[in-house]
């Protein structure tokens, strides 16, 4: 047993005894859980403090990846598995009589976030710490994390999610560096002899806590930090209005201050200028860009070093607020002059769009952030002044374009273009999405700044989405090609050798099918539908959005049931799995759950279907359930309108886990399409250029009436299921439908016929299965970080 193991397993016995009193086989599941978990909190603290000893002697540049969303999911097992503990810790268990499997089932995720964004924040913090660079992630300690999700007569309910409870014993509270964030209150400018200098007074305090959550990596001497912020009152409660007997009223600071790190925001489809979203915003980058500026002036004694020695990473424009507050500090608080304030500011900051969706894009009132953040605001103005009149200068031939780039305009203030601004780099995240960006979405700061423009195609943590959730398939790569591929996902490709092994073709099948049982006992427990296991595994999980079109595929089912149930049409069965959440306001995404719910029931009940086909929808989908479900697929849907998802994560773990996709040039699957070939995907719909062609005239109702298979299936859709309506879904699609489902139908089904060709092959579609494994090694979030550290950031790991 190595010394780890044994540090741990002594903490356990020693935590059951202090804080329980008892010994490991006499206590309840509850208290070995918490002694389990803060067992390994422990010894993951003791390996930082060495870890941040040594980046300290190195002087090392520091990477500060500022996010409103970390999509955590359960770190027992992870924590385990990357300290090379898991097995020696689970042995110890079973000599009490536990199984370590029952504490992993009891742990909360920790879902701080909405979906693909917050997921590849925590995937990178990972690869980051596997890798050795120092990294610290900023966000907020949400009271609750992303809601439950309950589904009721095919209705998306919400309920709230409050993980701190059972995960809290991950976070670390550090009071010894709190600080406090100010808000509302005025500004006066006052001329000294020291040229102007500005005083902000009649503020609201905040105090920011910070709550660390160690990061741990795997075969490495890191261990990174995620500090979450949580908000009070400064002042506690107002003691005379307790005395008075007015108990509500002599609390209320606290309850509005604390009301800032409540509850995460559950959309990440519209922006709305709310009040209380923008003091999120602030809170998280104030209170993070103090502490940043605070650490390095402590070790340096000046921000002349600053860029070099710091980058701060925005993601998305949630935290675009760091551009003015980093030139607040260094004026403010340091005495810095502007030219030189904004040559660090602009040099330390680096921005990663991530969505090209309009309604996305965030833009603020000018009357709120005056309010909310006087000081902020002056310095935004002042930004903008400078940036307009340098464009003019120098740019003037721009014309129109000048009001695009604007960083107030039209009484908004527009954060992507603040954050183009303040940046030295702006990525987005595939191939495609970084050209859309370039040639579309900031076409004209690509002609004033195309220096600034990369990509960094986004990347997954395989030993999460692989090696933890699919040990079967580890198991056998690691039998096949060493396990080389746990640090470096490029060695994968040796797999790429089996293609013609008979026994590793016949493992992967019986693979496939373990993880189907797997899948199939959780959806008999939760939805009571028994699953076929031989039948092919179809798998749909994201957020719920319009431009995903689960509606597509939900138009599929309907035209396939049509034709076994009227046509006979006798076909191999099929499994469609569907989850995901829908924002709570969003009405049209909890209508497509309402159809698919209903055309899972309708067809179970039908004898002369159900054999054929079977819908599933699995509630509260999540990294925990994420984990059960991928590894458990064959095709993988990927069928967003072209030129929409920016990239796409879920795809790159389908594939790792050997789904084929089915899906649209879009996103990283352009980038999947290039590493498997043509022979091993299933491509179909129009192209992103295609689609800005057919959207300058399109008319879905063109498609319904001059096309009848299409109109039955939307006839149905409308009202065919019994004791259902959908009139709403059916008016949309031959209204509006804005994202061409009825322009791609035919071409999707028509690559669904090709994909029921190739899986009637067992031997074909197997090889294809092992080709998308094998060629998974370009989507390991290791690789994704080496080209932010190496491209953007220029850092380097610790030695
Ligand atoms: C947007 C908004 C809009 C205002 C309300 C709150 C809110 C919260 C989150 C978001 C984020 C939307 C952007 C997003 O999640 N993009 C996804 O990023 C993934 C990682 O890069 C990428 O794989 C997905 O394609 C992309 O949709």
């Amino acid at each position: 047993m190595n010394k780890l193991s044994e540090n741990i397993i002594n903490n356990i016995n020693k935590i059951m005894e202090v804080n329980f009193g008892s010994d490991l086989a006499a206590g309840n599941p509850r208290q070995v859980y918490e002694a389990l978990i803060t067992a390994t909190n422990m010894a993951l603290k003791e390996k930082r403090s060495a870890f941040t000893k040594k980046v300290k002697e190195q002087e090392a540049k520091q990477v500060y990846y500022m996010s409103m969303e970390f999509l955590v999911g359960t770190s027992l097992k992870n924590n385990l598995w990357n300290l090379g503990v898991e097995d020696d810790v689970a042995a110890h268990l079973k000599t009490a009589g536990y199984d370590i499997e029952d504490f992993y089932e009891m742990e909360p995720d920790a879902g701080l976030g909405n979906g693909g964004l917050g997921r590849l924040a925590s995937c990178y913090m990972d690869s980051l710490t596997t890798l050795g660079y120092p990294v610290t992630g900023f966000s907020i300690r949400y009271e609750f994390g992303i809601f439950k999700q309950v589904i009721i007569d095919g209705w998306q309910n919400e309920f709230p999610d409050s993980w701190i409870d059972k995960a809290g014993y991950w976070l670390n509270p550090r009071l010894d560096e709190e600080v406090e964030v100010r808000f509302f209150g005025n500004v006066n400018e006052n001329w000294t002899e020291n040229g102007l200098t500005t005083e902000h007074t009649g503020y609201v305090s905040v105090l920011a806590t910070p709550y660390d959550l160690f990061i741990s990596g795997y075969d490495t001497e890191a261990v990174n930090s995620l500090r979450l912020w949580s908000a009070k009152a400064t002042s506690g409660f107002n003691m005379d209005l307790f005395s008075k007997g007015e108990y509500v009223k002599s609390t209320e600071n606290e309850a509005i201050a604390s009301s800032i790190s409540k509850v995460l925001y559950p959309a990440d489809n519209t922006y709305e200028g709310k009040s209380l979203r923008l003091k999120q915003q602030y809170f998280f980058v104030s209170a993070s860009l103090q502490q940043i500026t605070k650490k390095h002036f402590k070790r340096y004694g000046t921000f002349d070093n600053f860029a070099e020695k710091n980058v701060i990473h925005i993601n998305d424009t949630h935290p675009s607020l760091c551009v003015p507050e980093l030139m607040r500090i260094l004026m403010d608080d340091y005495n810095y002059k502007w030219d030189k304030a904004w040559e660090i500011t602009a040099e330390s900051l680096a921005y990663t769009n991530h969505t090209v969706m309009s309604e996305a894009l965030e833009k603020w009132p000018v009357d709120l952030v005056k309010s909310h953040l006087p000081r902020i605001y002056t310095i935004i103005e002042e930004i903008n002044r400078r940036f307009c009149s340098y464009i003019y200068e120098h740019h003037a031939h721009l014309g129109g374009g000048i009001n695009n780039m604007a960083i107030i305009e039209g009484g908004m203030v527009k954060m992507a273009n603040l954050c183009i601004a303040g940046s030295y780099s702006v990525n987005g995240v595939s191939k495609l999405h970084s050209e859309i960006l370039k040639a579309d979405t900031f076409r004209d700061f690509n002609c004033v700044y195309p220096d600034k423009f990369t990509n960094v195609t986004n990347g997954i943590t395989h030993r999460r989405w692989l090696c933890q959730a699919n040990p079967l398939l580890s198991e056998l790569l690691t039998e096949k090609i060493g396990d080389g591929f746990k640090k470096s996902l490029e060695n994968i490709e040796k797999f790429n050798d089996f293609i013609d092994d008979e026994e590793v073709l016949a493992s992967l099948r019986e693979i496939k099918k373990a993880n189907k049982k797997r899948l199939a006992e959780y959806v008999a427990k939760k939805n009571g539908i028994e699953l076929n296991c031989d039948s092919l595994f179809d798998i749909q999980v994201k957020r719920l959005h319009e431009y995903k079109r689960q509606l597509l595929n939900a138009m599929h089912i309907v035209d396939l049931y049509l034709r076994i149930k009227y046509d006979g049409h006798r076909p191999l069965p099929k499994t469609f799995i569907f989850a995901a959440k829908a924002s709570a306001g969003y009405f049209m995404a909890k209508e497509i759950i309402r159809l698919i719910c209903a055309l899972s029931e309708m067809i179970e009940r039908d004898p002369d279907v159900r054999d054929y086909m079977k819908v599933v929808f699995i509630a509260d989908y999540k990294v925990s359930l994420a984990e059960i479900i991928i590894p458990a697929a064959d095709i993988s849907e990927q069928i967003s309108q072209a030129g929409k998802e920016a990239s796409g994560t879920g795809n790159m773990k389908l594939m790792i886990n050997g789904a084929v996709t089915l899906g649209t040039m879009d996103g990283a699957n352009v980038e999947i399409y290039e590493c498997v070939g043509e022979d091993n995907i299933f491509i179909f719909g129009m192209s992103t250029p295609e689609v800005s062609e057919l959207a300058r005239h399109y008319n879905p109702r063109s498609y319904y009436e001059g096309n009848a298979r299409i109109k039955r299936v939307v006839d149905f859709i409308k009202d065919g299921i019994p004791g259902k309506n959908f009139d709403s879904i059916y008016n949309y699609l031959i209204n509006s439908d804005p994202y061409m489902n009825l322009a791609d139908f035919e071409s999707y089904c028509a690559a669904h016929e090709r994909v029921n060709e190739a899986y009637a092959d067992s031997d074909r579609f197997t090889k294809m299965s092992l080709k998308n494994i094998a060629n998974a090694g370009m989507f390991a979030s290791d690789r994704s970080v080496t080209d932010y550290a190496e491209g953007i950031w220029h850092t380097k790991p610790i030695k």
